[in-house]
């Protein structure tokens, strides 16, 4: 019997952060706080400490913390039938793909695992589409990017980022790709050519520090895809399903993507969920044995994914997401402070920008933290803001005091 097991349990904040330095890859950095339980938007330390957490996992709970429904839904799954593998069918499957397409008035599903796996699989499809349908010469495809994108963290998909930190130590990277400014609608055009398959984006760039483009930029730009025959791609894994007020962040900008991909809260936190959603037959290209996943459209993930879908529409989390964004942002806006340089945000992804004279976001988080409030610094300056889209308005109002507190402290 290993005797590790047989020590005393650690307890204490310090024993767990110990446990972490000794034997975890040093990839984060995340606040010294220990979380053990979460409910709703709160979440608990293991000092018996409460926190609203204005995080959610990066939009992945935004149904809020093990939401009763969702896990009932897990459990009674998890009894059934947990995986098969796709070489045999399941009796979730088919029934996610029609509640998803309906919800999302989408043609197909590709379903996945993580976000940077429906990142990938949109990659494949947009070039096999390029080769089989638009006539692109062999491995001559080109994808369009955008400057400060996050798609994720596989090789091929840090290897069209522009961060410093996602790509420097990771090459070489492979070719296809090319970088366009964010918002800029020239720069997209003129970076087409008859190679170009497909131009991916997000709606919001979440990790950039929530950059809403300039109006008409999205529109702009379905025009030119379409024009072009080049597939739009959006990434809404992290500003989709209700973060901005809407389904879908596409809504606000009154366009259709080709391409949609999400995940996060498709399983609201409790299992890896992603999909690609297609609104024509740009997924027909996939042909058996081109493309799969051990766990992709797993029953457990489906029946999980099929309840967090549920409870985002029949309990109303998408318009409250754009109420209590509007709430949020009008209080934030509200806040005399010399520290704030900029308050920008759609629904509950919102984003503080600090002058750079204020010290660096971390500080302020920290700070929030010992009032009981989590949420996390982005590029040094920023602080995003993301409840979980449960958040009530009282929540909301107890949230700006402890911003007011710390910006103007
Ligand atoms: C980490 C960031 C956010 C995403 C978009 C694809 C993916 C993500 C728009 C990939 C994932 C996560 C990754 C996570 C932290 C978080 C994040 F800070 F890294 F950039 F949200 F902004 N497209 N974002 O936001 O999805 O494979 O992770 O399921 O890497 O620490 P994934």
């Amino acid at each position: 019997m290993n005797t590790m097991l047989m020590e005393a349990p650690v307890s204490a904040t310090t024993d767990y952060l110990a446990l972490e330095a000794e034997y975890g890859a040093r990839n984060y950095k995340p606040l010294d706080v220990v979380i053990t339980r979460g409910e709703g938007v709160y979440l608990w330390d293991v000092e018996g400490r409460r926190y609203l957490d204005c995080l959610s996992a990066y939009s992945a709970v935004n149904q809020g913390h093990c939401h009763p429904r969702i896990l009932e839904a897990m459990i009674k799954q998890a009894g059934r039938l947990t995986l098969t593998s796709r070489a045999f069918r399941n009796d979730q499957l088919g029934l996610f793909y029609e509640e998803l397409c309906t919800l999302t008035r989408s043609h197909s599903v590709l379903p996945m695992n993580t976000g940077v796996e429906a990142v990938e699989s949109a990659l494949k499809v947009a070039r096999k589409w390029g080769y089989d349908i638009k006539g692109v010469p062999a491995n001559q495809a080109e994808i369009i990017v955008c400057a400060d994108n996050f798609h994720g963290r596989t090789l091929s998909v840090v290897g069209f980022s522009t961060d410093p930190a996602s790509t420097s130590g990771f090459g070489p990277f492979g070719p296809g790709f090319k970088v366009v400014p964010y918002g800029d609608a020239a720069a997209l055009e003129a970076a087409i050519t008859p190679n170009t398959v497909a131009f991916l984006v997000e709606p919001i760039q979440g990790e950039a520090g929530v950059i809403i483009p300039p109006t008409g930029y999205m529109q702009k730009a379905r025009e030119l895809c379409t024009r072009h025959d080049v597939i739009l791609i959006l990434d809404e894994i992290q500003t989709g399903l209700g973060r901005t007020g809407r389904l879908l962040a596409e809504e606000h900008e009154g366009v259709e993507a080709d391409l949609t991909l999400i995940g996060k809260a498709l399983s609201g936190g409790f299992y890896p969920v992603s999909a690609v959603l297609s609104n024509k037959e740009v997924l027909g290209v996939l042909k058996p044995g081109e493309h799969g996943s051990t766990f992709g459209g797993n029953p457990l993930g489906c029946a999980v994914a099929r309840m967090a879908l549920k409870v985002l529409v029949d309990e109303g989390m998408i318009d409250n997401a754009a109420h209590m964004g509007e709430r949020m942002l009008a209080g934030l806006n509200a806040i005399q402070s010399p520290a704030i340089k900029n308050v920008r945000g759609r629904g509950l992804m919102i984003a503080v920008e600090l002058h750079p004279e204020a010290g660096g976001a971390r500080a302020y988080c920290q700070a929030l933290q010992t009032r009981g409030l989590l949420c996390k610094e982005t590029h040094d300056h920023t602080i995003r803001i993301a409840p979980p889209l449960v958040i009530t308005e009282g929540q909301v109002d107890w949230a700006l005091e402890q911003f007011d507190a710390v910006l103007r402290g």
